[in-house]
């Protein structure tokens, strides 16, 4: 989430057990610039992605023998359609040894370029925009590690693998963003190409899996099992949850805040042994349920939950199933419920847009401190004075050390501060359900964004925006808004 940066990557690396011996470095984000012209050329990562690509639907089936070692097995379909003729299908993939790929069944020849990152796959015949093809892979080995020297994180991204120690079992889980899905999965691994999924994870007996979307009936008896989960709202790649551990699934009533009111499947994965001080932090997630979804519009979702890891990583939203550390606070699991609507609904275009993601889930920290009759006019204030203090930059990224910074949370919070002074409580509400409505399951831009915002709240909140996405210096700290 946040604080915790290069000083743990260490520490991660020994958590995790390192990279697995056959992982081979990577070479920084920037070397990859000449796959750009058939990618989709995002400015922060270039490689990303294939232009003309849609993938609608990933149907997913992994196989952990051995939970808490890296390997694993894998087979996917991926439904597609192109928006220009493809002769060639370039998928990201930095992922174990691809042993199959079919076209619509039938066998078709195909190369991994690991220095790029990709499987190409050539068709019997180019795919023509408005066509429909089923792209089946398999895969066994072990994933890539993607540590990337231009992303200031402390983890290597994708595939995670923690081994058992004591009375802890071995775990593997998914913690992908930005660029970590391709490790485990090849895929249209950018975030302007949003897809469902059918995710089926076979593990020994006595292991448990989850996944993002609603959980179908186990399948197995002794021996191995495989869950089954479909996540039928499309979401980026990135947020794609897979848990592998001995887990306690712990479920609540439902919570009728989705669309038209509908039911919000409530449970939580907790590895055995969690204490009851990790549990409490997700006590009022039902009452965050509540709070965040009068202030966003309707939860996008049909369930939602966390999956609590034990490495003290980075909290990430995975869609429906947030992935949690032991460390995590309330604060960070409010921040990553507003992500279920920013980041996995409403996804920003690219990376260079990350704040829409970071700024509104970090807002909804201040919302929730004032739905517990906190001040919420003195968690802006702390905001301003830690940008005042450290420096600043506009809301638009344009390096890869940018995306997850104070400017991406707290500045993109504050312009939201801003929108909410200008505009008062009523419409900012009003604001917020219409940009959730308009957007949900979809992308945009910053541009996207503004333009919207003057169209809703008319040309005073856009100038309220206007300085916070664009002045080098930091504005003014807006004023509170319940003053009107
Ligand atoms: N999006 C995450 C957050 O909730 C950060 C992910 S870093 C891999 O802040």
């Amino acid at each position: 989430v946040r604080s915790v940066k290069r000083l743990t990557l260490l520490l991660s690396a020994v958590l995790l057990g390192g990279p697995p011996a056959a992982a081979q470095p990577l070479p920084p984000t920037s070397a990859l610039a000449a796959e750009a012209a058939r990618t989709l050329n995002d400015p922060i990562f270039p490689g990303l992605g294939q232009l003309g690509l849609d993938v609608r639907h990933y149907d997913v089936a992994l196989t952990v023998a051995e939970p808490g070692t890296p390997g694993l097995s894998g087979s996917v379909t991926l439904t597609l359609t192109a928006t220009r003729p493809l002769a060639e299908v370039r998928l990201d993939f930095f992922g174990p040894t691809v042993t199959a790929v079919r076209w619509n069944g039938q066998a078709v020849p195909f190369r991994v370029d690991g220095a790029a990152q990709k499987l190409i796959v050539m068709p019997p015949t180019p795919l023509l925009p408005g066509q429909e093809a089923r792209l089946s892979a398999e895969y066994q080995g072990t994933p890539g590690v993607i540590l990337d020297p231009d992303l200031d994180l402390p983890v290597p991204l994708g595939w995670q693998s923690v081994p058992g120690e004591g009375p802890r079992a071995g775990a593997n889980f998914t913690l992908s963003e930005p660029n970590g899905t391709h490790t485990f999965l090849p895929s249209n691994d950018h975030p302007s190409d949003k897809a469902t999924f059918t995710t089926r994870v076979t593990v020994p007996q006595g292991y448990a899996a989850a996944a993002s979307g609603l959980e179908g009936p186990v399948v197995g008896g002794n021996g191995p099992q495989t869950f089954v989960f479909t996540q039928a709202q499309p979401i980026p790649t990135y947020a794609l949850a897979v848990h592998v551990n001995r887990f306690e699934r712990v479920t609540a009533p439902s919570v009728p805040v989705g669309v038209n009111g509908s039911p919000v499947v409530r449970r939580d994965y907790f590895p055995v042994g969690t204490p009851q001080g990790v549990r409490t932090v997700y006590a009022r997630t039902d009452e965050m349920l509540r709070v965040l979804s009068e202030w966003f519009g309707p939860y996008p979702f049909g369930a939602y939950g966390v999956a609590v890891v034990t490495p003290r990583l980075p909290a990430l939203e995975t869609a429906t199933l947030s992935t949690m550390p032991p460390t995590a606070s309330e604060r960070t699991a409010v921040h990553e419920l507003a992500h279920q609507w920013f980041g996995n609904a409403v996804t920003p275009a690219g990376w260079a847009d990350v704040w829409l993601s970071e700024g509104f889930a970090t807002y909804a920290e201040l919302l929730w401190t004032e739905s517990q009759g906190g001040d919420g006019q003195a968690v802006a204030a702390r905001w301003h004075d830690t940008l005042a203090r450290g420096g600043t930059r506009p809301l638009v990224a344009v390096q890869a050390g940018q995306l997850f910074d104070r400017s991406a949370y707290q500045r993109g919070a504050l312009a939201l501060h801003a929108l909410r002074a200008a505009t008062g409580d009523v419409a900012f509400r009003a604001f917020l359900h219409a940009y959730t409505a308009r957007f949900s399951g979809s992308t945009l831009t910053t541009a996207d964004f503004l333009t919207f915002a003057r169209a809703r709240t008319g040309p005073a909140g856009e100038a309220a925006l206007r300085p916070w996405a664009e002045s080098p210096g930091l504005p003014p700290l807006p004023p509170s808004s319940s003053s009107r």
